[in-house]
């Protein structure tokens, strides 16, 4: 349970053998590219690594992870998560290393420090970058495989270094991928530019289905399976969907409710500095950081009903906020 520096976190490594990296639920770019990154490093100098699959993994974030995944029988000595905030963001395969992680590196303020050792870096705008301090304190090299892992996690979690979790740290780790040889405009452009179709019909289903409240400052869209199915939607083709709503003038928060596969509702919430999307989804019983948050609702709760609790979670915000 205790906090370790970014040396002592890459001694615990070169120390370790037998290491299995563990990857969030509905995987992003961000846990993805860290645990590539870090499994490719960890190889590089020597040690025998893998990475435990992960049963949500997309077309996109697959090729970051797939050439690493650990074998059925698989018993580790070590085991690392990346980018996972607490143990109710584990897949059911990774239950049972619950109690037994041995290193958490992550960037969530609200990290629960569930590892035996935690290297929590709050303020970084992505785990990335806490990676790629860690690989070059374990004395590996930056091949260009591994930077392309450790720029798809920066990029992807800053919106394409777009967002205000964009720090000084972010950039220069992206400067330090382009030096080792990765093509930034080629990646760019198939993570942020071009839309599958699917995404494209998400897109209009956003704009069609927003709602405003609270004089035109809070909009709300409302994703529903049926239509999320109809398009053929992914993962992928939902990434960052959620941001659209704060794109309409004057929008201060934006809401994305989308309905679950198991038809629980999720909430994604994004404002602009005027409020604070985590003490929003804080009362729904999420979290997350201070301009991006979410929360799932319980499995009774439709789609209607989440909108007026998430709309009077903001009202109070707004009312908290305002003194
Ligand atoms: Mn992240």
């Amino acid at each position: 349970m205790s906090n370790v520096s970014v040396i002592e976190a890459a001694e615990l490594l070169i120390k370790a053998d037998n290491i299995l990296i563990i990857t969030h639920r509905r995987p992003d770019g961000d846990t993805t590219g860290c645990a590539g990154a870090l499994c490719r490093a960890l190889c590089q100098i020597g040690k025998n690594a893998y990475i435990l699959e992960n049963p949500d993994i997309t077309k996109r974030y697959k090729p970051l992870i797939e050439p690493y995944k650990a074998p059925e029988n698989f018993e580790p000595n070590f085991v690392v998560t990346t980018d996972i905030a607490d143990i109710n963001l584990f897949t059911p395969n990774a239950e049972k290393y619950i109690g037994k992680i041995d290193l958490v590196l992550d960037h969530h303020k609200s990290n629960s420090n569930f590892g035996k050792y935690n290297l929590v870096r709050a303020n970084a705008g992505a785990c990335g970058e806490v990676i790629l301090d860690v690989i070059e304190h374990m004395g590996a090299s930056l091949t260009t495989d591994i930077a392309e892992c450790i720029y798809i996690a920066l990029s992807t979690d800053t919106g394409c270094f777009k967002f205000s979790n964009t720090t000084p740290d972010t950039l220069r780790g992206a400067a330090k991928c382009l030096e080792a040889g990765v093509d930034g405009g080629e990646i760019n452009r198939a993570l942020f530019e071009v839309k599958t179709w699917a995404r494209f019909q998400m897109e209009r289903i956003i704009f069609d289905t927003m709602q405003f409240e609270n004089d035109k400052k809070v909009a709300i869209a409302k994703l529903y399976r049926k239509d999320i199915d109809k398009t053929g939607a992914d993962m992928d083709d939902l990434d960052s969907i959620a941001s659209l709503t704060r794109q309409i003038e004057g929008v201060e928060v934006g809401i994305t409710l989308t309905e679950n596969k198991d038809l629980t509702v999720k909430a994604s919430v994004r404002t602009t500095k005027e409020v604070d999307a985590s003490a929003i989804c804080a009362k729904c019983g999420g979290g997350g950081h201070i301009r991006a948050a979410g929360a799932t609702f319980d499995k009774n709760i439709d789609i209607e009903t989440a909108y007026k609790m998430i709309v009077n979670a903001t009202m109070e915000v707004y009312r908290e906020t305002n003194g």
